[in-house]
């Protein structure tokens, strides 16, 4: 089974955290395996997990480079979303890269200038489902 890494925002702030959930299931639904379902747990508080920093920091760097694909929910900013995704880019790893417009929120160029693809816009969940479906879909 192919492997995507989720990536969405934990002390940025966890506003979208159900969100997170619905992008990960849809992935699961889809026959992947995600790597990083901790990220939606309802428990999981902007405190973070009960680990050390530096634990986090390599386990979270070895499942990006074991990962086929990352899929980046950026509309919380997000200092570790924005590493992680450029740690996929260093690696050439495929990106999916969703936002959604109508938070009022603009990306940062540094993100929103990666590579010559577009970002996956979305304002309803049918909308996310289709973006996560046709990019897994490309990278099945
Ligand atoms: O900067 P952020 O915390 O919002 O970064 C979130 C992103 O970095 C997620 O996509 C995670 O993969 C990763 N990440 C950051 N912090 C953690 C964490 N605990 N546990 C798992 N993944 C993390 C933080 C604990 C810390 C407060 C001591």
């Amino acid at each position: 089974m192919k492997k995507v890494y989720f990536a969405g925002s934990i002390t940025g702030g966890r506003d979208d955290a159900v969100l997170y959930q619905q992008i990960m299931q849809h992935a699961v639904t889809l026959g992947w395996t995600v790597l990083t379902e901790h990220i939606s747990h309802a428990d999981l508080t902007a405190k973070g997990e009960d680990y050390t920093v530096q634990y986090i920091y390599e386990r979270d760097m070895a499942w990006i480079d074991e990962a086929d694909v990352i899929i980046a929910e950026l509309t919380t900013p997000s200092l570790g979303v924005g590493y992680e995704v450029a740690k996929a880019e260093t690696l050439d790893k495929p990106i999916l890269r969703l936002f959604r417009p109508s938070s009022g929120r603009r990306l940062s160029a540094m993100v929103s200038g990666m590579r010559d693809i577009t970002i996956a816009e979305y304002d309803t969940i049918p909308e996310m489902q289709a973006h996560v479906a046709a990019f897994l879909e490309i990278h099945a």
